[in-house]
């Protein structure tokens, strides 16, 4: 506790070092008073210009006379074309306002408390009471608009989220089907390989080995054998590629199970590929030997004579091939066996060649069915790729405004702009219908919020004896996307002042972002009119 003894003698203490601080840094007209002290005199009655460019006899500053190159000598009066007057505006907000403007005989708005008219030629009353009452108005308007338009952007975003939640869901399943439709298409592909090459071979053994003639069944299973191997092996590779590569937070029941059929089937498929080869091996060389045999004869005898084979052989050489398919077949995991049923119940079929001409007529047709569905899965995808790279906006808040047309009548003409589309021009005397450019980029100041509120439209319809047609957008936040006015401030170069929802922000402050026009902005007078 502070004794009141103590206090009494620290109150006068405090008073005079802030008097001693007003002192060191007198009221300079035109100066901020946040800034006094850097217009205290220094020793010897001197001052200093602020950019330290020069050394003032401290009697100086403010004696309606420019001696500072940044003008910083002059601030309460208007000696120096480039400085600048402080309005204190009291009951409102303090402004700059430029030097020229002071004491120039109007009372300017900036300055409401009529501080920079003192020279006595015009009275300026102090309007800042009023003018307060007015910038609430406005700025509570604005809040009502930001806080509407704040909303609307909350819900396109969350309309947004959810589209791209979709795509990437479609997404991922689309990936995982053309794995799997891709694996089935090199499935019958091969099969029609197989189905064609049998309707050759046919023909061929038909003449060359006419013991066969009667039973061809040897060779199919043969090469039912050797393709299920490759088309094993095929899909091994495939599967091992989806297991590694697919995406493990959208979960697709296809490929789920695809993949539980692959980490089923491994483990003994290695073993059991030794066998069936070995087999395969043992039965190719029996083979060759009944060939050389067959090819020691007289092949004009061969036409006419059969290979003398006795049914046991026949029998023995179909039951070996028989057991290398089942065994083959058997190491499949179930849901890819349903699939063999076909190719198995066909090497039963193909006991003469007429009815292989169907067959291949069927597998074409499926094969191109399938061709078609890949190329529409993969066509969509890219659609989607796209979409999902496009620049939508930090919260993706343009998505779901695209393609949403806005028009405004600006009496001569009646303008149209379709968000991240194209923007036109129609005449309201004849109808007639200009193309002024197409959405190209976002080109507000990059880094910033107004990055978005900045928006190109290029390559409309050339202009006589002049440049391609062009709009840039400038967008402040509004409740809803609309046009607020047109102007065309160069020949065929048009701007939009517009609204929406896209572009506001939590901040309380909205300040209207003004249209960066070469020339001041005017409707340019074209040589018609
Ligand atoms: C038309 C309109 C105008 C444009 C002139 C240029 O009249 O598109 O906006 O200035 O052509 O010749």
């Amino acid at each position: 506790m502070v004794a009141l003894s103590q206090l009494s003698l620290t109150v006068p203490c405090i008073l005079s070092a802030t008097w001693l601080a007003q002192a060191a840094t007198p009221a300079v007209k035109g100066v901020d008073p946040a800034k006094y002290e850097l217009y205290a005199s220094l020793a010897g009655h001197q001052w200093e210009c602020l950019d330290g460019s020069k050394k003032i006899p401290y009697s100086s500053v403010n004696d309606d006379y420019c001696d500072c190159a940044d003008g910083s000598d002059e601030p309460g009066t208007s000696a120096c074309s480039h400085g600048h007057y402080y309005c204190e505006n009291k009951g409102h907000i303090p402004a700059y306002i430029k030097s020229s403007q002071v004491n120039d005989g109007v009372c300017d708005d900036a300055c409401c408390d009529g501080s920079d008219e003192y020279n006595g030629f015009v009275q300026c009353p102090d309007r800042c009471k009023e003018v307060a009452a007015e910038y609430k108005k406005t700025q509570d308007m604005l809040n009502k608009i930001r806080t509407a338009g704040v909303s609307a952007k909350q819900k396109l975003i969350d309309e947004a989220q959810a589209e791209v939640a979709a795509w990437q869901n479609e997404k991922s399943k689309l990936e995982d089907t053309l794995v799997i439709k891709r694996a089935e298409l090199l499935r019958r592909e091969s099969e029609l390989e197989q189905l064609s090459q049998q309707r050759k071979s046919h023909k061929t053994s038909q003449k060359r080995c006419p013991s066969n003639k009667a039973n061809p069944l040897t060779d199919a299973l043969e090469r039912h054998v050797r393709s299920l191997q490759e088309e094993i092996d095929v899909l091994v590779s495939i599967l091992r590629d989806m297991k590694r590569d697919h995406n493990h937070n959208f979960h697709d029941m296809a490929v789920k199970a695809a993949i539980a059929g692959y980490d089923e089937f491994l483990p003994g498929y290695e073993d059991l590929k030794k066998e069936i080869d070995t087999d395969l091996k043992e039965y190719e060389e029996q083979q060759d030997n009944a060939d050389d045999d067959f090819e020691e004869t007289d092949e004009e005898e061969a036409e006419e004579e059969e290979i003398p084979q006795t049914s046991e052989e026949k029998a023995l050489k179909e039951g070996k091939l028989q057991s290398l398919l089942n065994k083959a077949v058997s190491a499949l995991p179930l849901m890819w066996k349903s699939q063999l049923d076909q190719l198995l119940s066909r090497v039963g079929m193909k006991q003469n060649e007429e009815k292989d001409a169907p067959a291949l007529e069927t597998a074409e047709k499926v094969r191109d069915t399938m061709k078609r569905e890949i190329d529409d899965a993969e066509r969509r995808l890219n659609e989607i790729n796209d979409e999902l790279a496009k620049d939508y906006g930090p919260q993706r808040e343009w998505l779901k405004l695209k393609d949403t047309c806005v028009e405004k009548n600006e009496g001569e003409y009646t303008y149209s702009v379709c968000i991240h589309g194209a923007a036109h021009q129609k005449s309201n005397k004849d109808s007639m219908r200009t193309h002024l450019g197409t959405f190209e980029a976002f080109v507000g100041p990059k880094g910033t919020d107004d990055y978005y509120r900045e928006q190109s439209f290029t390559h409309g319809t050339r202009c006589w004896n002049g440049p391609e047609r062009s709009v840039r957008a400038f967008i402040d936040c509004g409740a809803e996307t609309e046009i607020i006015e047109v102007t065309e401030p160069e020949k065929c170069e048009y701007h939009f002042r517009m609204r929406s929802p896209a572009v506001c922000s939590m901040e309380p402050i909205q300040e209207p972002h003004k249209p960066q026009a070469r020339k001041p902005a005017q409707r340019y007078m074209h040589e018609e009119l």
